[in-house]
């Protein structure tokens, strides 16, 4: 077969690179990053501060290849879990190519968007803001945010989006494939992340746990993988993983009356690994006290923090 003469050479007009997501807890960072994967790979919750660890995702186009980094939300922290995330959460500025911050749109976060603001003008990445959650905002308030934003930071483009309807969210892209670098892709065309099978069903073990306990406890939250098994030639898989806390009263609460939290919390996360998995599981819960694990170093680093 014959070469076509006229056609330009795919390898001198494919961009590709590193995108970090950041942005004040709750903005929608994961909610957009899942949007732009057609996949649920990082967990989500109505609760500041869900996502805990640097979560990497590719999405491919006929033109590039875009590699998320969806992080932690910024804030001011002042306890040791806290600071440790958000540094975590700064040091993707020295992998990314681009910067994707995303800002709620209906409640802005001033304290920690200025500390954003601050990090990003300390260095010479472009920067594209996405004003999230305008299914929730009406217009005229969000004419006079975006004025606001655009007078406090040069931008590369401001894209008012809703992450969880996906309005708006190809436009966004289109605008972070123009900012990326040329080059070959990183990832092959059918990977989707870095991260393992197991981090990711902890992760969501966690997100129920999170989204099914009341207000102080899913701070106090880690979950563990302790076992992790393919039986009958990989049409099931056991798990076995630990929820820990910092007090016997949180213990408590997680397993609820009879048992029943820790039920709800076990059937809804089981039901999620078998979707992303695509076999039957058998997970089995433990409720584990490890006192103020939060402000301990080496519990910090043994949960992956
Ligand atoms: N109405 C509306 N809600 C949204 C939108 N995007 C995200 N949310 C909700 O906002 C909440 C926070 O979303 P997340 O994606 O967990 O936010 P995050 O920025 O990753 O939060 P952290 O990981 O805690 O920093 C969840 O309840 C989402 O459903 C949106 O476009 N519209
Ligand atoms: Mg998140």
């Amino acid at each position: 077969m014959v070469n076509p003469v006229n056609e330009t050479d795919p390898s001198q007009s494919f961009r590709s690179g590193f995108v970090a997501i950041l942005g004040a807890p709750n903005a929608g960072k994961s909610t957009l990053l899942n949007r732009m994967l057609g996949q649920k790979i990082s967990i989500t919750s109505k609760k500041p501060q869900t996502t805990r660890n640097r979560i990497l995702g590719v999405v491919h186009r006929a033109a590039s290849q875009m590699v998320f980094l969806d992080t932690p939300g910024i804030h001011r922290a002042r306890h040791p879990l806290n600071t440790r995330i958000v540094d975590a959460a700064l040091a993707t500025l020295s992998e990314a190519d681009v910067v994707l911050l995303v800002a709620d749109a209906q409640t802005p976060d001033g304290p920690s968007e200025r500390l954003l603001l601050e990090k990003l003008s300390q260095q010479r990445l472009p920067v594209l803001l996405a004003l999230n959650k305008i299914d929730l905002v009406q217009r005229p308030a969000l004419l006079s945010q975006i004025e606001g934003w655009s007078g406090a930071f040069a931008f590369r483009a401001i894209v008012p989006i809703s992450a969880k309807s996906g309005e708006q969210v190809n436009p966004l892209m289109d605008a972070m494939e123009a900012t990326l670098p040329p080059g070959p892709p990183f990832f092959p065309p059918d990977s989707l992340t870095d991260l393992p099978t197991r981090f990711i069903a902890a992760e969501i073990v966690r997100e129920k746990a999170f989204r099914l306990t009341g207000q102080e406890i899913p701070y106090a939250l880690a979950v563990t993988i302790d076992s992790f098994k393919e039986e009958k030639k990989g049409a099931l898989v056991r798990i076995h993983a630990t929820i820990h806390v910092e007090r016997d009263s949180q213990k408590g609460i997680v397993i609820g009356r009879q048992g029943a939290k820790l039920r709800q919390i076990g059937e809804a996360a089981r039901k999620e690994i078998e979707a992303l998995l695509g076999t039957g599981v058998f997970l089995k819960l433990f409720v584990r006290v490890q006192k103020n694990w939060t402000r301990d170093t080496r519990a910090l680093r043994k949960f992956g923090y």
